[in-house]
């Protein structure tokens, strides 16, 4: 009796594992499609965002200082100029827009 529950126990967390495993890695490409930079200049009313950034990979942009859209003011919470970043930008109605932005945790 004891032994069958000790294989349960192997079999639950065997399960675990493998279910937190597999919630990481979607988490680990979305971290992988997001860009780093710095911003520059909030403008919460007109939500945008100037932000002087890396290369862009699914841009295809190079490093620049540029104006953003932002999808949503909240993402420009507690978020300044000199602030680092980590965010997701893509091509809509002829501009860029940032759709996901988080702060990059201070090393
Ligand atoms: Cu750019």
């Amino acid at each position: 009796m004891k032994r069958a529950w000790i294989l349960a126990a192997a079999l639950v967390s065997g399960i675990a594992t493998a279910a937190a495993f597999a919630a990481d890695a979607p988490a680990k490409a979305a971290a992988a499609s997001l860009s780093s930079g710095e911003v520059r200049k909030v403008d919460r009313e007109a939500k945008k965002v100037t932000i002087k950034h890396g290369p862009i990979d699914n841009l295809k942009m190079p490093p620049m200082t540029m104006v953003f859209r932002v999808k949503d003011a909240a993402l420009l919470d507690g978020v300044e100029p000199g602030t680092q970043v980590r965010f997701r930008a893509e091509e809509a109605d002829g501009g860029y827009l940032v759709t996901r932005l988080q702060k990059t945790k201070a090393k």
